[in-house]
């Protein structure tokens, strides 16, 4: 086998292994340069792939910006992701793939919602939630500035959850292999003192709205198949110390990742 080969095949996770060796011991190797977009496709497989779900203004692109090592760009602040957002993060031995679902004010959410939880089924969920602090967005075609109040937010937040936990049972009882999904309870920023308080909240087993609909959701899974973590996170906020001493928003983001690792089996 020449050595191109060998360091295809080193590239490559074991069935596609097996399967690039044949087709190239078979001499079919322009076959390979003609399907770039499959090739690339198969490379990617070599990280797990992770849905970022949750409501609108909930801090999804920030999240998955900031765990790929990415500045979010101009005018996210005001109006929201319109399409699917892919986000890598690499790193010499792991990374991870993660496929942003826009929230409810994009037209493209449920052909979203069935890519990540139907047509190429993901390896794990981060769903994201806010304790009701998420940006108010306007709806998709209106025009002037969206207002709701935190009960309003929280109620939308349990909405949503509502309709993603549903995705995240069909995707689990159609399959073998164990899923994981961790709650991030994002912009901590914003309620610093109110932590524990928290995540209790988004817990399950804690008799919480929220928190009984995750339990609802591992009853329809199945326990044994599907974890839940519940994480809290700052996407935005910076090590400074002042006026949030306490909270330490890259040791959060840090936690964050190793958990990602530890449930994908990197660790
Ligand atoms: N204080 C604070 N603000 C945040 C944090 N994360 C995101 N934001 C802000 O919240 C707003 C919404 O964040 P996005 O990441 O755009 O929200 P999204 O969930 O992607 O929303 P859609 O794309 O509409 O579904 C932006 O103005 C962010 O700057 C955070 O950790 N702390
Ligand atoms: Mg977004």
């Amino acid at each position: 086998m020449s050595r191109a080969t060998t360091r295809l095949q080193s590239l490559l996770p074991g069935p596609s292994r097996t399967a690039v060796g044949a087709t190239l011991a078979g001499g079919v190797l322009t076959g390979l340069a003609a399907a770039p977009e499959r090739f690339s496709r198969l490379l990617r497989r070599r990280f797990p792939t992770v849905a970022v779900t949750g409501m609108t203004g909930v801090g999804k692109t920030q999240l998955a910006d900031r765990l790929s090592r990415r500045t979010s760009g101009e005018g996210v602040a005001e109006v929201g992701s319109a399409v699917m957002e892919r986000r890598t993060r690499r790193s010499r031995l792991h990374g991870f793939r993660f496929l942003v679902v826009p929230g409810d004010n994009a037209a493209t959410r449920l052909s979203a919602l069935d890519e990540v939880f139907h047509d190429e089924p993901v390896d794990g969920v981060i769903h994201v939630v806010a304790n009701g602090f998420a940006t108010p967005r306007r709806a998709a075609g209106t025009s002037g500035k969206a207002t709701a109040t935190r009960e309003q937010q929280l109620a939308a937040e349990l909405e949503d959850w509502t309709i993603t936990a549903h995705r995240i049972a069909s995707m689990a009882v159609r399959r073998e292999k164990p899923i994981w999904l961790v709650i991030a309870v994002t912009k901590a920023d914003l309620y610093p003192d109110e932590l524990d308080e928290v995540i209790a909240y988004y817990s399950p087993g804690s008799g919480s709205p929220f928190g009984n609909r995750v339990d609802e959701l591992r009853a329809l899974a199945g326990g044994a198949k599907l974890s839940v973590d519940v994480l809290p996170v700052s996407a935005t906020a910076l090590d400074r110390g002042g006026a949030l001493p306490s909270l330490r928003p890259n040791a959060m983001v840090d936690s964050l990742v190793t958990r990602l690792e530890q449930l994908s089996g990197h660790l």
